[in-house]
């Protein structure tokens, strides 16, 4: 037989726990000869269940994939796990599936956790077929099945079990298709592969997956009708998860998603090259010279990728949806500073732990999505650094939003330093979470400024000011901004846009806001009264029940403070009949408010990390600007259009007022029309941006060892001592900050120079190549590494203007670095 090319094509198993997805994979896998005997999770010899955690629970936790040939495809199978505590995980997979599988378990039907990864399919775009699973067993059967799917999930779901009526009902599907079917035309593999691929057509194939019934059909249905979508010819590629082999390197999964890739090459995005490029089937995996699209694989040797990224053609992809509404606070048997790193490391293999270190408290909290993850999280720490955890009551995480419109104003202005911003914070509706914008004409700020304070906007977690608490659901727009021709830095703009934001929301009405969860609770109808009466004294609110045999079914929401050990206190009462699925539903206006704002007891204006207040300039000296009073000083204009004209009369100096009081004397109230109406920006100046990028410095090195104090003292005495002194120093600031740092020092110098580069951690050492600048090195990376990361740069004045670099460069003072190395220090050592 000649051999074919075979397109590779990523499929995604999807379901809520114990659908049966591992057990259709090893069925598949086992079908199409990829393995010999058929894995059972059960017994514990599952192909994609090979983690010891994984075996011990029968549950998936981590995604996976399997390869496998079918006549015409190279298929890769990706096993997500089905468990709600770890949705994030399966829905990080979804962004890198060319197709999906979703499962319905027959004796269950759609559930609540089936729904929300509908709707993940949906807005990811995934082309998708259903497998109903577990036919072998007693439930409501194939037809009254096939009803509610098309009734609750989409009029395209057709039975591809039954092909006398295949052609017809997938001609419903399409208009055109219909009428040439009518007049006699047929419906071909094509049409249906590309109704599929519109999402317009879901097939759906029954089957038992234990007992191989069904599942060859199945195979045939994949090959058959999988779209296999068009690749670019241009390199594009998407990290999906950062993970450890068993030998502890660092694995970065990919989906080549255009172009192609081979090891030993440069990575265009990022300015690395993978060691290896393994393309796994299991826990096994074989080298591949070329990765070609549509492929996954894991490279090694790449330092500082994360999940979501985007490479070549690829934007980076937006944060999950699912995210957890409880935090944790965790202690070990470990100090903090060597718990922390730890912990650290999981959160890069994992980024929805979202590891917090709470200044105020002193304490680490992270984010867990429920009891399962938190322990296996105990396991992992256990099982990988010996390192036993403590998890301690969970908190509720809240979040914040406004009611009314506001414009913020940031002014930032020690000496030698300068920047204002406007901003716009508008209320959205809920589930719009932040936007960000610019109204501002070029004329007015160059766009370079712009785009630095929207990276600043998008960067960090804003704090609401009634709890702290981070908020949602609000676009902030940039209205006016004003730079200074010589003295504004880089962190400026930084500086302005944070307090002009905080003062913004101290002018608003603000909302506190809870997370809801969406319940489906199922229990004996004699029990149902008491159900209402526990849902009603939560806070909670429902649909009018529904009676299905003995069992009665009870829908509605619920808030997730009140939630507590209700379900076992339902398994109680009802001796374990009673079942309670739940879905986090968003977040709704809190209903307990005033009770929480008390309890949780913040001071906007003590929190000094994240002051409303400005900063002005008098006489050569900075001096503090309470937030209230800061319109009066405000270089600036309001930028709002429906801001009434007013009299300026703060910001006026001494002569100005008295003359202002001899005019009103001698000529009455004086109404100067100060308001200008904010230039209507060209949209084609509109900027848009991604969501936070990894923040990246690069640090020209001697520059560094001759303005600091300290380094330049030792360097007086030992040159190499210097250097390994700052090494130090940056290593440390890099792994607090979370920061990569590139420390460049001038190969010229150093006599004996390789032009060699180390890596210790997030921090890199390069020495450049004879003949070689450190600035013209320092250059060349900038411009590589600043389209993909939030870049700064530390170097000498004398470098080229970073302007020419892009508008994403920010460059940092010798000085500032330094203040910045010695405030993380000093964090560092009232943490530890
Ligand atoms: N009777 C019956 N049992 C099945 C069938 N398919 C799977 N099972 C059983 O259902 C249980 C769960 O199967 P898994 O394949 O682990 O389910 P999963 O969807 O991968 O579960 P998670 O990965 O934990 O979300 C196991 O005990 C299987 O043996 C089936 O077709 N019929
Ligand atoms: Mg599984």
């Amino acid at each position: 037989m000649s051999e074919q090319v075979k397109s590779p094509v990523s499929l995604g198993l999807l379901a809520h726990v114990d659908a049966g997805k591992t057990t259709l994979s090893e069925g598949l896998l086992y079908l199409a000869g990829a393995r010999r005997s058929v894995g059972r999770v059960d017994h514990g010899d599952a192909l994609l269940d090979h983690h010891e955690l994984e075996r011990a629970r029968g549950i998936t936790i981590f995604s996976k994939q399997a390869l496998l040939q079918t006549r015409r495809l190279d298929l890769t199978l990706v096993d997500t796990p089905g468990h709600v505590d770890f949705a994030a995980e399966a829905e990080r997979t979804m962004p890198i599936l060319d197709c999906a599988v979703l499962l319905i378990s027959a004796t269950d039907g759609i559930q609540a956790h089936t729904m929300t990864l509908w709707k993940l399919l949906e807005k990811y775009q995934v082309p998708t077929l259903l497998f109903i699973n577990k036919m072998d067993l007693p439930g409501p059967g194939e037809e009254a099945l096939m009803a509610q799917l098309q009734r609750e999930l989409s009029a395209g779901c057709v039975n591809f079990s039954r092909p006398e009526e295949l052609e017809e009902s997938c001609a419903l599907c399409d208009e055109a298709l219909l009428e040439s079917y009518l007049a006699g035309g047929s419906v071909t593999a094509e049409n249906i592969r590309q109704l599929i691929a519109q999402r317009r057509l879901f097939p759906c194939c029954f089957g038992s997956a234990l007992r191989l019934e069904g599942v060859s059909e199945f195979l045939q249905v994949l090959d058959t009708y999988l779209p296999v979508p068009v690749r670019s010819n241009d390199f594009g590629a998407r990290v999906f998860k950062i993970s450890r082999d068993p030998q502890g390197s660092r694995l970065t999964w990919l989906k080549i998603t255009g172009g192609s890739l081979m090891p030993r090459s440069v990575i265009p995005g990022l300015e690395q090259k993978a060691h290896q490029l393994r393309r796994y089937s299991g826990d096994k995996f074989t080298t591949l010279e070329r990765a070609l699209p549509g492929m996954l694989c894991a490279a090694t040797g790449l330092t500082d990728t994360y999940a979501g990224q985007g490479l070549g053609a690829e934007s980076s992809s937006e944060p999950p949806t699912l995210e957890s509404v409880l935090s944790y606070r965790v202690t070990g048997d470990l100090e903090p500073v060597k718990l922390l790193p730890l912990l650290r490391l999981l959160e890069e293999e994992d980024p929805q732990l979202k590891i917090v270190w709470d200044e105020g408290l002193k304490q680490i909290h992270l984010r867990l999505m429920g009891s399962v993850q938190l322990e296996v999280l105990r396991s992992l720490m256990l099982q990988r650094f010996g390192v036993t955890l403590q998890f301690a009551e969970p908190r509720i995480l809240y979040k914040e939003t406004i009611e009314n419109t506001v414009e913020g104003v940031g002014h930032f202005e020690p000496l030698r330093h300068y920047a204002e911003a406007h901003i716009l914070l508008e209320p959205l509706p809920p589930g719009g979470g932040l936007v960000f914008d610019t109204v501002c004409s070029t004329d007015v700020l160059e766009a370079g400024y712009q785009s630095m304070i929207l990276a600043h906007m998008a960067e960090k977690t804003h704090r609401g000011v009634l709890t702290g608490s981070p908020i949602t659901d609000m676009k902030l727009t940039l209205l006016v901004g004003k730079a200074h021709l010589k003295h504004t830095e880089g962190g400026d703009f930084r500086q302005a846009t944070y307090r002009a934001i905080r003062q913004g929301l101290m002018q608003a009405r603000s909302v506190l806001l809870e997370p809801w969860y969406a319940f489906v609770l199922t229990l004996p109808t004699a029990q149902i009264g008491r159900a209402i009466t526990d849902v009603r004294a939560m806070g909670g609110q429902f649909d009018a029940p529904k009676t299905l045999g003995e069992l009665s079914e009870l829908r509605g929401s619920l808030p997730a403070s009140e939630l507590g050990d209700y379900p076992q206190e339902l398994a109680a009462f009802t001796q374990g009949k009673g079942r309670l699925q739940l879905t986090l539903d968003g977040y709704r206006p809190c209903h307990n408010t005033q009770a929480v704002v008390e309890s949780i007891g913040y001071d906007p204006e003590a929190d000094l990390e994240n002051t409303p207040d400005s900063v002005f300039c008098a006489h050569g000296a900075g001096f503090t600007v309470k937030w209230h009073q800061v319109r009066e000083y405000m270089h600036l204009e309001s930028g709002r259009r429906e801001d009434k004209p007013r009299l300026l009369t703060g910001n006026l100096n001494p002569e100005d007022k008295t003359l202002e009081a001899i005019l009103k004397r001698e000529f009455g109230e004086v109404r100067t029309q100060l308001y200008r109406p904010a230039p209507v920006a060209d949209p084609a100046d509109r900027i848009t941006i991604r969501p936070p990028k990894q923040q990246y410095l690069i640090v020209d090195g001697y520059n560094m060892v001759f303005a600091w104090q300290e380094l330049r003292t030792l360097a007086r005495e030992d040159i190499d001592a210097a250097r390994r002194r700052l090494q130090d120093l940056l290593s440390s600031y890099a792994a607090f900050k979370k920061y990569t740092v590139v420390l460049v020092f001038d190969g010229e110098r150093r006599k004996d120079s390789p032009g060699e580069k180390t890596v210790e951690g997030p921090l890199r050492v390069v020495y450049t190549a004879e003949g070689e600048t450190a600035d013209a090195y320092i250059q060349a990376m900038a411009a590589q590494v600043g389209k993909s990361y939030t870049l700064r740069v530390a170097s000498s004045d004398g470098l080229v203007q970073l302007s020419s670099l892009g508008s994403g460069v920010l460059r940092v003072s010798a000085r500032e670095l330094e203040q910045e190395v010695l405030e993380a220090q000093e964090q560092m050592r009232k943490y530890y």
